[in-house]
């Protein structure tokens, strides 16, 4: 009898659920129910890709956020891997105890959070702080849309100054924190900056953490059309321009210890990455303030980098 007339069918039961063609390369699967653009989506399809290269698997943990929806309506899932849906402040605590018995276990395959900037920032930085002092064996990936996109598009601590959200609608006056540097500060195994416009870039950064035990740190810009109030077919370019301009450095750190810059900026006018979104408004962005202080941050990294320089 087919599995989709048997009496006893139970939605979600593995054989009713379409079969998808799916490669092992394929972490986030057709079905899903991202916006166009999303960047979230390019770095599950790159992370996927990575992770296949590297012919290392994972099972998931992601907090409240635009990605725990990804996986779209019961019973199918786009996902292809397990994926645990946590509370908002507890990934990080959830990932802990399952690296936990998966090392008690003697078993492989990586455990990731896969969290937005709100249960990163801001809502989880508790648990993330504790399971970075613990220096548990997990990766940790922010996808950082600068805002909270699931809810609506209030700010976060990660939203930029001028940005104008739900809750700022004159645009955020206060800056963006500095999570790499707060993760660095812990001395976790490995911390690094990630673009989907850099996509060589991306692809060796997660092959470097797989290859690594304890806490990885990756930090993703992810652009967000629908909170960015940006055209989808510009999302590739709004985050090259954020490299390009300094606003987005492409960096390594080992241990807390040792750094690498992996890209110079080419210093262009942070002007077209700010009009291309209708979240920033003229009046809130001083170009000439943003220019100062890129440079003054990235040559603060250039010191680290070459005073205390990654060999490998
Ligand atoms: C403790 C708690 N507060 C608020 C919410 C409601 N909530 C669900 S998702 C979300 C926004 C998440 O923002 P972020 O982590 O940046 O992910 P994004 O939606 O941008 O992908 C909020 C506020 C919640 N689920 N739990
Ligand atoms: S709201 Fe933003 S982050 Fe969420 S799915 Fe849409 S584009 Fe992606
Ligand atoms: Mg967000």
């Amino acid at each position: 009898m087919p599995a989709s007339t048997h009496s006893d069918a139970v939605p979600g039961r593995l054989e009713e659920r379409p079969q998808i063609p799916c490669s092992e390369e394929c972490l986030l699967r057709p079905g899903n129910t991202n916006c166009g653009g999303c960047g979230m989506s390019v770095g599950l399809t790159m992370l996927g890709r990575a992770l296949a290269e590297a012919g290392d698997t994972c099972s998931l943990v992601i907090p409240a956020c635009c990605g725990i929806v990804t996986a779209g309506g019961f019973p199918t899932t786009s996902y292809g891997v397990p994926v645990v849906a946590s509370t908002f402040a507890a990934a990080p605590a959830f990932a802990s105890g399952m690296a936990s018995v998966r090392d008690l276990n003697g078993e492989s395959g990586q455990v990731i959070c896969w969290a937005g900037d709100g249960g990163t920032y801001d809502i989880g930085i508790a648990t993330l702080s504790a399971a970075a002092e613990r220096n548990e064996n997990l990766i940790y990936i922010c996808y950082d849309n600068e805002i909270y996109g699931n809810t609506g598009g209030q700010r976060s601590s990660a939203t930029p100054p001028g940005a104008r959200t739900s809750t700022t609608p004159t645009g955020k006056r206060e800056g963006k924190k500095d999570i790499m540097s707060i993760m660095v500060a812990h001395r976790i195994a490995y911390a690094a900056t990630l673009s989907i416009g850099h996509p060589e870039d991306f692809a060796r950064k997660v092959k470097t953490a797989l290859s690594l035990q304890g806490l990885r740190f990756l930090l993703l810009h992810s652009p967000c059309p629908t909170g960015w109030k940006s055209e989808p077919a510009d999302s590739l370019m709004l985050v090259r321009l954020a490299v390009a301009s300094g606003l987005f450095p492409l960096y390594e750190v080992w241990n807390g210890r040792t750094y690498r810059i992996n890209l110079e900026p080419e210093w262009s006018d942070p002007a077209d990455y700010f009009k291309r979104q209708r979240r920033f408004s003229e009046e809130a962005i001083d170009l000439e303030v943003t220019r100062q202080a890129c440079r003054e941050d990235f040559e603060r990294l250039r010191v680290l980098a070459e005073q205390f320089p990654h060999n490998e």
